[in-house]
């Protein structure tokens, strides 16, 4: 299997905003922490200050521990000394992207327990939505669950079979397992619904939509269903997939999720908020005002 890092360095990427002119031959750049002026550090406070008051009340338990651990709401976090954190705790490191990248590297660095953090911030007119990950939504929304042992494992597993997916094929089912177990994942907690995908915990509307709304369709995991299931990425999710405990998750991945793609691939594909037979239906919390 080609190694991610025989990957020659590009020309910037059309159509992404990252700067693309130095990635070494994994896709990494140096994050350059003292290039953040002061009104990157006050964007990143303003997010980080507006999800803190939200998180509380609607992320899983164990998102509030990671987000705990690596003490980030002074401004732009230093990804070297969050790193040597969650090397002490789980084995995981960050390394800095330009943005988004190829998914053979990208799945390279998950299996190798290295997660890819966009080193810029968005502007002050895209506070609440923007196309692209920047630094805010891949730290604040992904790096406090890898300090979860569980997490962590289900991750690191999730990239070794991406990695090989991407040599075999059947890479779409593996992307929706991805979007909405990691990206737009639900947690049931003492029968409370709690939220711990970093899409919607880096957004405040949609920390409290996947968590409150009556519209979206709330379905009990089932790993075929979600990797058949396709994704919009311009809106708040029509679907979300809710799952009891981290290591379900650990469970899925642990099977040959490569023998599945072409399989499930052959099958056809659910849309968003479509219910099909078999569906287990999980309800919104119930707004507090009844
Ligand atoms: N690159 N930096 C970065 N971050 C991602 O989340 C990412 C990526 N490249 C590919 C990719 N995600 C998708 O293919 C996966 O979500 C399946
Ligand atoms: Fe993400």
């Amino acid at each position: 299997m080609p190694d991610a890092a025989s990957h020659a360095p590009v020309p910037p990427q059309p159509g992404l905003r990252g700067d693309y002119a130095r990635v070494a031959a994994d896709w990494t750049v140096d994050q350059d922490w003292t290039g953040y002026g002061e009104a990157d550090h006050a964007i990143w406070r303003t997010l980080h200050d507006r999800q803190i008051r939200l998180v509380r009340d609607y992320a899983a338990p164990e998102f509030l521990a990671g987000l705990a651990a690596l003490d980030a709401g002074a401004g732009v976090p230093r990804f070297d000394a969050a790193s040597e954190r969650l090397a002490r705790l789980t084995g995981w490191t960050l390394v800095a992207v330009p943005g988004l990248i190829p998914d053979a590297p990208f799945f390279a660095h998950l299996a190798a327990r290295r997660f890819p953090v966009t080193v810029w911030i968005r502007r002050p007119h895209e506070l609440d939505y923007l196309v692209e990950p920047d630094v805010f939504h891949d730290f604040f929304g992904h790096v406090p669950l890898l300090a979860d042992p569980v997490f962590a494992d289900y991750l690191q597993s999730y990239g070794a079979a991406g990695a090989e997916a991407v040599v075999r094929g059947g890479l779409k089912p593996l992307a929706r397992l991805y979007w909405y177990m990691v990206e737009f994942g639900l947690i049931l907690r003492d029968g409370d619904l709690r939220a711990y995908g970093a899409g919607m915990l880096s957004s405040a509307g949609e920390t409290v939509h996947s968590v409150e709304a009556p519209r979206p369709l709330r379905v009990a995991f089932d790993r075929d269903r979600v990797m058949r299931t396709d994704y919009r990425i311009d809106d708040f999710q029509r679907t979300y997939f809710v799952i009891d405990d981290f290591a379900q998750l650990f469970r899925a991945a642990a099977e040959p999720l490569a023998d599945l793609c072409p399989r499930l691939a052959a099958l056809p594909t659910i849309a968003p908020g479509e219910r099909v037979a078999g569906d287990r239906i999980v309800p919104p919390r119930r707004c507090p005002t009844g």
